[in-house]
C-alpha cells in the first residue's frame, strides 16, 4: 500500500457545487444516479487535468458528460479511479452505478443493518456509493432523492430538509431531502428502515423552532428518552457558551446495531451504534448513560466544530475531533462533577494514549504520513487533540479563549481548514504568541518532567527545577522543548495552600500558579514560603505529560487529604498505591504498606467527602496502567501483586466495606445524578471487593442485589462481583439467570459476553472461545466481536497474556477471520499486539509471532497491514 504525505496536499483540480444524487432501493442491489455540477479550482495551478474521481467496489453502469453519453473510450474505469481525460472548465456529469449494500459487511458506504440501509462516508465511504472527489476540502450542496418500498421501508431519510415526498408504482415511494449548506462527501447520510420516531422540539436562543426526531426499531421504542434530553441539554449549553445556535429545522438521530464506532455526525442526520444512544435505566448501567450523554453531545457539536468549519484534509483530522473532545469533556463536567471527569478522562489519557504514543503507532496530533486513515481515528488524535486544545484554554484563559473560537468560526464558516487556522484564530484573538505550542501538533511523543526542589530556610526561599525532555518515537528521533502549562500548588504543615509569588511580596498571589514551561529546563524561585512545603505539581493535570518528582509516601498520604485540588487528591492516592504494588511485585513476603490501608479506611468511612470522589479514589490502578508503567512488563507478576494488595485492603477493611455497602441508598427512582451515581459505584466497588475475598455474608448481600435489582447498574455490578468470585456454582447460575432474563435484549447481551470474557476468573480462553459459538454471537456485528474478542484482550490481561501464547493465537486467527470481512475492526484489534516490545521475553516473543502470522496472511487489507508492518519494522 502507498503512503501519503501531509506533504504532497495540493488543492483540488475540480470543485463540485452541487450534488444531485437518486438513490433506488432493492434487495438485490441499489442503483445510485449522480450528478455533478463540476467546474475547475481558479486556485489550481496548470493547465487543465483530467477530471479523477475516486471509487470503491462500484459497477459503472454509465458516464455523460453535458447530457452526452461517454463511450468506453472516452473514459477510464479503474475500479478506484474513474478518469474523464478531457472536460471543460465547466460542467455536468452524470454518473450511474450499482452497489450491492447487503453484501457490504466492511459497514463502509451503504450498508444493511437488521434490514434497514444506512451509510457511513467517513472517512472515504462516500467512494462506496458513486464516484466522487472524495476529499473533505470539496464541499457542495446535495439534493437527495431516495427511492425505496414503501412497506419494507416507510422510512426515508438523508440530509437537510425534506423538501417532496410521493407515491411510486410498484407499491414504492420517494423522499426527497435538500441540504442548504455546503458539506464534504464524508458528511453525507442515507437512511431507509421500518423505523419508529420520538418526536421533540427545541427552541434556539434566536426563537427558531427546531424538530428533534430520535429514530429506532420498533422494540428500542422505549429507550430513547436519555438521549434526547442529553441533545436539547448540549443545544442549549453550546448556545451558552459557545455562542452557536442549531441551523437547519429539523436535526434527526437514527440508533443502527451494526457499526464500526460510536456514531457519525452527518449534516442534520447523526447515526449512532445503538450502544451508544439507547437506554433505559433496568438494562442499562450508569456508565451507559453518561457514555450516551457525552456521545449524543459530542456529534451535536460537530454541527460547528466539523461541520461548518471542516477539515482541508484528513491530517487535520484533530481540529474538528480534538476540538470537539474538548467541548463535549467541558459539557460533561457542567453537568455533572468536574473533578470525577478530569479523573476519568486523564485516567484513560495515561492508561491508553501514552501508550499509544510510547509505541510503534505513535503519531503526533496532526501525523505527516499515513497508509491507511481509518487507523488515524486514536486516542492521540482524539483525547491528546482534546489536551492540546484544553492548554490553549489554560494559556488564553476561559474569555480570550471565547473571543479566540468565535473568530475562528466566523472567519472559517464554509470552509475546509487545517488546525493552523484554529491556532491563528487563538493568537489573532488573544494576542498571545504561539509559534512554539504549535510543536505539541507536530511533535509525537509524551513528554516527560522531572522535578527537583530545594528549600532556603534562611532566605525563605523555594527553588523549583523542571526538565523536559521527550522520548524519540518513529521517524522523529530530535524533539525541541515545547510550550508547557504547569499549574502549581504549594502546601504548608497544616496543608493549607500558600500564596505562589514570584517575586517578593507581590500583591494578590495566587493559590495555583500556572507557570509556562518553554526551555528545556527552568529554575523557579518562589519567595515568602516560610516553610518547607509539599509541592502539588500539575494541578488538575494542566498539561499530557509525565510527572517525576520523589515524594515520600507520606507526602502522598498528605496530599490525598489535604490538597485543594481534587484531582490530584486522587492522584496522589494512584502513586501511593502504585508504590505499593511495585513494592510487593514479585516480593511474595513483602507486606502491604499500613499507610495505604490506613488511607483507604479514611475513604471509606468520611461520610461527609465528596462521595463521587471517595468511589475513584478507592479504585486500585488497573492492570493496563501498571504495565504502562513499566518496562519489560511481567504480567502475572503485575495482576499477583494487585491481587495480593486488593485482597490484603478488602480483608483488613472487611468492616468498613461491609458497612459503607449499607449505607448506600440511593433515591427509589433512578436518577444519574453524581451522588446517585457514585452511591452506586461505592456499593458495587465494596461488593466486588467483599466477593473477591470470599465473603459469605457478601455473597447473600450479592445475590439479593441481583434478584432485586431496579436498574442495570445494581444487577449488573453484582453480576459482575458473582463473576470474578469464588463461589462457582453461585457465579455459574446468576450468569445463567442473566442470559435468560435478557436474552431478547441485544444491548444487555453484550455486557453478558464482556462481563465474563473480561473476568479473570469466569473468562479462560476455552469459556472465551465457547462464547464465540454461542447463537447470539455474531461475526458479523462489531459490537458482539467487542463485547468478546475486545474485552478478552483488552480487559482480560492474565489470561490474554497466557505465557504459553494461547491468547496472542487466539486474537491473530480472530484478526485473520475478520481481515476479509471487516478490516476497520480487524486493525483495531490488532491494537494490543502492537506493544510486543513493552513486555518481558517470555510474552514478547509470543506477541511477535502472533503478528507475523497475521502479516502472512494472503491480500491482506491495508488497515491491517499498515498496523503489523509498522509494528514489526
Ligand atoms: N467522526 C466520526 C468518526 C467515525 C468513523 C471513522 C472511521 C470509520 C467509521 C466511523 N464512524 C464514525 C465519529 C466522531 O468522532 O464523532
Ligand atoms: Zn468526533
Amino acid at each position: 500500500p502507498r503512503t501519503i504525505y501531509l506533504s504532497e496536499y495540493r488543492v483540488p483540480d475540480y470543485l463540485v457545487d452541487h450534488v444531485d444524487l437518486r438513490f433506488e432501493l432493492f434487495e438485490e442491489g441499489a442503483r445510485v444516479h449522480s450528478k455533478l455540477a463540476v467546474r475547475r479550482n481558479p486556485e489550481a495551478t496548470g493547465g487543465p487535468v483530467p477530471l479523477e474521481l475516486n471509487g470503491d467496489s462500484l459497477t459503472l453502469e454509465s458516464v455523460h458528460l453535458d447530457g452526452r453519453q461517454l463511450t468506453t473510450d472516452e473514459y477510464q474505469d479503474k475500479g478506484e479511479l474513474l478518469i474523464v481525460p478531457a472536460v471543460p472548465d465547466t460542467f455536468e456529469l452524470q454518473v450511474v452505478t450499482w452497489i450491492e449494500p447487503q453484501n457490504n459487511t466492511r459497514l463502509e458506504g451503504l450498508y444493511k443493518s437488521s434490514g434497514m440501509f444506512c451509510t457511513q462516508c467517513e472517512a472515504e465511504g462516500f467512494r462506496c456509493i458513486t464516484f466522487f472527489p472524495d476529499r473533505p476540502d470539496v464541499m457542495a450542496r446535495y439534493r437527495t432523492r431516495i427511492e425505496a418500498d414503501r412497506s419494507m421501508y416507510p422510512v426515508l431519510l438523508s440530509n437537510g430538509n425534506d423538501v417532496d415526498r410521493g407515491v411510486l408504482e410498484g407499491g414504492r415511494h420517494f423522499v426527497t431531502w435538500e441540504d442548504p449548506f455546503p458539506k464534504p462527501s464524508y458528511l453525507f447520510a442515507l437512511v431507509a428502515g421500518d423505523l419508529v420516531e420520538q418526536k421533540d422540539a427545541f427552541t434556539t436562543v434566536s426563537g427558531r423552532n427546531i424538530d428533534l426526531r430520535i429514530y429506532v426499531e420498533p422494540r428500542n421504542a422505549d429507550k430513547t428518552d436519555h438521549a434526547m434530553d442529553s441533545l436539547k441539554r448540549a443545544m442549549r449549553w453550546d448556545e451558552e457558551v459557545y455562542g452557536r445556535e442549531y441551523d437547519l429545522d429539523i436535526f434527526m438521530i437514527v440508533a443502527v446495531d451494526d457499526f464500526n464506532m460510536g456514531a457519525m455526525e452527518n449534516k442534520g442526520l447523526n447515526i449512532f451504534n445503538s450502544s451508544c444512544v439507547l437506554a433505559r435505566p433496568e438494562s442499562e448501567t450508569d456508565a451507559a448513560f453518561q457514555r450516551i450523554e457525552s456521545i449524543v453531545a459530542h456529534e451535536y457539536f460537530h454541527n460547528w466544530s466539523g461541520n461548518r468549519v471542516t477539515c482541508r484534509d484528513w491530517f487535520q483530522l484533530s481540529l474538528k475531533e480534538g476540538f470537539t473532545v474538548f467541548r463535549d469533556s467541558q459539557f460533561s463536567a457542567d453537568m455533572g462533577s468536574e473533578t470525577v471527569n478530569r479523573i476519568e478522562n486523564v485516567a484513560m489519557l495515561r492508561t491508553a494514549q501514552f501508550a499509544e504514543d510510547a509505541g510503534p503507532m505513535a503519531h503526533p496530533v496532526r501525523p505527516a504520513s499515513y497508509m491507511e486513515i481509518s487507523n488515524f481515528y486514536t486516542l492521540t488524535i482524539y483525547e491528546k487533540g482534546a489536551e492540546v486544545v484544553g492548554m490553549i484554554h489554560t494559556l488564553l484563559g476561559p474569555d480570550l479563549f471565547r473571543k479566540g473560537s468565535d473568530l475562528y468560526f466566523e472567519r472559517h464558516d464554509g470552509q475546509a481548514v487545517t488546525t493552523d487556522d484554529f491556532v491563528k484564530a487563538m493568537e489573532d484573538a488573544s494576542g498571545r504568541d504561539l509559534g512554539q505550542f504549535r510543536l505539541w501538533y507536530e511533535q509525537a511523543g509524551t513528554p516527560v518532567l522531572t522535578v527537583e526542589d530545594d528549600y532556603d530556610e534562611a532566605g525563605e526561599v523555594y527553588r523549583l527545577t523542571i526538565r523536559q525532555s521527550i522520548p524519540a518515537t518513529p521517524g522523529q528521533s530530535n524533539k525541541k522543548p515545547q510550550h508547557i502549562p504547569f499549574a502549581l500548588g504549594l502546601l504548608d504543615g497544616e496543608g493549607n495552600d500558600l500564596p505562589i509569588r514570584l517575586a517578593p511580596s507581590e500583591a494578590d498571589a495566587p493559590a495555583t500558579r500556572v507557570l509556562e514551561l518553554t526551555e528545556e529546563s527552568h529554575t523557579f524561585e518562589f519567595p515568602d514560603i516560610p516553610e518547607r512545603p509539599v509541592p502539588s505539581l500539575l494541578r488538575h493535570f494542566s498539561a499530557p505529560v509525565r510527572v517525576n518528582y520523589p515524594w515520600t509516601r507520606d507526602q502522598l498520604r498528605f496530599l490525598m487529604s489535604h490538597d485543594s485540588d481534587g484531582f490530584n487528591r486522587w492522584d496522589a492516592g494512584q502513586r501511593l498505591a502504585v508504590d505499593v504494588i511495585r513494592e510487593l511485585s514479585g516480593h511474595a513476603e513483602t507486606k502491604v504498606d499500613p499507610r495505604l490501608i490506613d488511607a483507604s479506611r479514611v475513604l471509606l468511612t468520611d461520610e461527609s467527602a465528596d462521595q463521587a470522589l471517595v468511589a475513584k479514589m478507592l479504585q486500585l490502578p488497573g492492570e493496563a496502567y501498571l504495565i504502562e508503567l513499566t518496562d519489560q512488563a511481567d504480567v502475572q507478576t503485575i495482576h499477583h501483586a494487585r491481587e495480593r494488595v486488593l485482597k490484603s485492603l478488602a480483608t483488613a477493611l472487611r468492616d468498613e466495606l461491609m458497612a459503607c455497602y449499607r449505607r448506600q441508598q440511593t433515591a427509589s427512582h433512578y436518577q444519574i445524578t453524581p451522588e446517585d451515581v457514585a452511591s452506586r459505584s461505592l456499593r458495587n466497588m465494596t461488593l466486588a471487593w467483599l466477593l473477591h475475598i470470599g465473603d459469605e455474608e457478601a455473597l447473600e448481600l450479592a445475590l439479593e442485589q441481583f434478584r432485586n435489582a431496579s436498574n442495570m447498574t445494581d444487577q449488573s455490578g453484582a453480576l459482575r462481583a458473582l463473576a470474578n468470585s469464588p463461589f462457582e456454582a453461585e457465579r455459574r447460575q446468576a450468569l445463567d439467570d442473566f442470559y435468560q432474563q435478557w436474552q431478547v435484549d441485544p444491548q444487555v447481551v453484550e455486557q453478558w459476553f464482556a462481563i465474563q470474557a473480561s473476568s479473570p476468573v469466569s473468562g479462560d480462553l476455552e469459556a472465551v472461545r465457547r462464547l464465540l459459538e454461542h447463537p447470539a454471537f455474531d461475526w458479523k456485528n462489531p459490537n458482539k466481536i467487542r463485547s468478546v474478542v475486545g474485552a478478552f484482550a483488552g480487559q482480560n490481561l492474565p489470561h490474554f497474556h497466557s505465557q504459553d501464547g494461547s491468547g496472542y493465537q487466539f486474537l491473530a486467527e480472530t484478526i485473520r477471520r475478520l481481515d476479509d470481512s471487516n478490516p476497520q475492526i480487524a486493525a483495531r484489534l490488532t491494537a494490543p499486539l502492537t506493544r510486543w516490545r513493552k513486555f518481558a521475553h517470555v510474552y514478547s516473543e509470543g506477541m511477535h509471532k502472533a503478528l507475523e502470522s497475521v502479516r502472512d496472511k494472503e491480500n491482506l487489507s491495508r488497515d491491517v497491514y499498515e498496523i503489523v508492518h509498522k509494528s514489526l519494522a
